[in-house]
């Protein structure tokens, strides 16, 4: 092929196959270059996919907006392709390969008429690292390019690292007319093939992202011997000097970014405790030659939900935002050429475009930016990003953290007795739904270790992999925790303050995992004795009140137990036994 990057057989093959189909007027074969880059934001602005904003004020930043239908994951019409219907299991989405690539093919072809085929050449983890993964990405789209290059390392020396090997992942987005009757997101586990059609949002789009790191990986995972999580990693600095590394799974929108890039409160950092980001969103966990389990991000930027970040509740977060940053469907501050979202400051600009790009009047009640309005921003602007998040080994993780948004049930934290147990309590992890993916907000839905929609094999081998990991990692398997930092009161206020005082529950797990901390055995697991969760220099807040938080309340739990046995009926034959017996201790532990 002409001005090819590589000589790769496989891959030439399969683009050649892609170029027949898609019929583009142009192909660009992306280098990863800033030169080349540079063009690519001039011609996205030409034709006004995005919208350059103020250099100055915001560097290196620019707008997105997206079709007002396309603004959030779509998981209805997510499919897991497999051979086998059983194989993508009760929780997903199937559709029979043949079908869903006839189906595709018919979308696709001659989808790229008039337009130019950008070829995307990345890696997930550090290029060369035991933990890299490459990809492929066919687009039509320069939004997508410029959003790749923030959230993956990309460029030629993927192919160089890639050589001429076969193991790579096929993906190809075509934007088509953005229908949603049409849109189609499908994983074909068996040819480590995604494809894409008629979206533009990059939870849809960015391929490297879910569709990649989470749902082509997990099947990897689980055939490899390693797991592929929907978690952030960060590493928690001690008065010593000492850290820490934590991977914790929250669903969507629950605060896995703000959680990432903690900042303690002021009597910690007086005492010199320092968060430090690894990852906000996923984590490659692998068995070490250590024995332990060592977790890498896979990803190289931020893709993180807007509203609500503020100077308050995220600083490194919206610092992370103010260059080099596509942001997406957000207020545009006319007078300044910057951006703006709901909680970002008090001052809403007078004059400015909602997501929508129509005149925005602050004060007529309605929202300004989309709830799932977002930046996509690189690590490397992240004042907290980890000295260690380019590290070919990764890190070493002491804890997993499953969470979820409850109002009631879960307390603030507790432990599990065991790795089985912890496997037990992320696997009946439930939050209510937020605004990250289309359909009701508030609903209660079981969301397993937070990989509902992003588990690309059946649920209950998913769950069996995780047993067998912990069967290889033995005594030196992390201790697993469970937080819920939404409990409200009969008023339905939020009692715990959350954000920076997240480190106060942090601390007590690092203790656990030292041996450092006493417990209390419950029905559900170990809880803090209430002196043990430290809460000097918060104002506001007493010993009384975290006892509330604390309690575990049977007639809650009791409340589950229905619910648990729904979801867990599901998965028939292929749930664990060992998860069947946690289930039976549990309810045992409510009589
Ligand atoms: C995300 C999500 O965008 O989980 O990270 O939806
Ligand atoms: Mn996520």
């Amino acid at each position: 092929m002409k001005n090819a990057l590589t000589t790769n057989p496989s891959v030439l093959k399969w683009i050649e196959e892609k170029v027949a189909l898609t019929q583009p007027d142009n192909i660009l074969w992306i280098d990863g270059s800033e030169e080349q880059l540079e063009a690519l934001r001039a011609e996205g602005c030409s034709t006004g996919e995005l919208q350059k904003l103020n250099e100055e004020k915001l560097p290196g930043c620019y707008l997105h907006l997206s079709a007002l239908n396309d603004v959030a994951r779509v998981e209805g019409r997510t499919f897991i392709c497999s051979e086998k219907e059983e194989d993508a299991g009760p929780t997903n989405h199937w559709m029979a390969p043949d079908k869903a690539y006839a189906l595709l093919e018919n979308i696709a072809r001659g989808a790229y008429k008039g337009r130019t085929m950008y070829i995307i050449p990345y890696s997930m983890g550090p290029v060369g690292s035991p933990f890299a993964k490459y990809g492929i990405e066919l687009t039509d789209s320069i939004y997508v390019v410029l959003s790749m290059a923030i959230m993956t390392r990309m460029g030629k020396e993927v192919y160089a690292a890639l050589g001429d090997s076969n193991d790579w992942v096929r993906g190809l987005h075509c934007k088509c007319d953005i229908d949603e009757e049409k849109r189609y997101i499908c994983h074909f586990p068996q040819d480590n093939t995604i494809i894409s059609v008629n979206s533009g949002y990059g939870g849809n789009v960015l391929l490297g992202k879910k569709c990649f790191a989470l749902r082509i990986a997990s099947n990897l995972g689980r055939q490899e011997g390693w797991l592929a999580e929907h978690m952030l990693i960060l590493g928690l600095e001690n008065t010593e000097g000492k850290t820490t590394y934590i991977a914790a799974a929250f669903p969507s929108a629950c605060g896995k970014t703000n959680l990432a890039m903690l900042i303690p409160p002021e009597i910690y950092r007086e005492k010199g405790y320092k968060v430090w980001c690894v990852g906000d969103d996923i984590a490659w966990m692998r068995i070490g030659a250590d024995g332990r389990l060592w977790a890498c991000n896979p990803e190289n930027g931020f893709f993180g939900v807007a509203p609500g970040t503020n100077m308050k509740s995220n600083p490194d977060a919206l610092i992370s935002t103010q260059k080099n940053t596509i942001f997406t469907n957000v207020v545009h501050n006319l007078d300044d050429n910057t951006v703006w979202w709901e909680s970002m400051d008090k001052n809403p600009p007078k004059n400015a475009e909602n997501w929508k790009g129509e005149k925005w009047d602050c004060t007529d009640g309605s929202k300004g930016a989309h709830p799932n309005s977002r930046f996509t921003a690189p690590a490397k602007n992240c004042p907290c990003v980890s000295s260690e998040f380019d590290s070919p080994a990764g890190v070493p993780i002491s804890a997993i953290v499953f969470g979820g948004r409850r109002a009631k049930t879960a307390p603030l934290v507790y432990q599990s007795r065991d790795w089985n147990h912890g496997v037990f309590v992320g696997s009946i992890m439930a939050s209510e739904t937020t605004a990250a993916a289309t359909g009701a907000v508030g609903v209660v839905r079981r969301d397993p270790m937070a990989m509902l929609p992003f588990c690309g094999y059946h649920m209950g081998d998913y769950f069996a992999h995780w047993i067998e990991m912990g069967k290889k990692l033995g005594e030196n398997a992390p201790k697993i925790f469970n937080v819920n930092w939404f409990r409200t009161d009969d008023e339905g206020n939020f009692v715990w303050p959350g954000f920076g005082d997240n480190l106060r529950v942090l601390e007590w797990i690092v203790r656990r995992c030292e041996n450092n901390a006493d417990a209390k055995e419950t029905a559900i697991g170990y809880v803090p004795f209430a002196e043990d969760i430290n809460l000097d220099g918060l104002k506001d807040f007493d010993i009384e009140t975290l006892k509330t938080i604390l309690e575990v309340d049977k007639d809650l739990w009791r409340a589950e137990i229905d619910g648990i046995a729904e979801f867990y009926a599901k998965f028939g034959n292929k749930l664990p036994a060992t998860l069947e017996a946690e289930f039976a201790t549990l309810k045992n532990n409510l009589k």
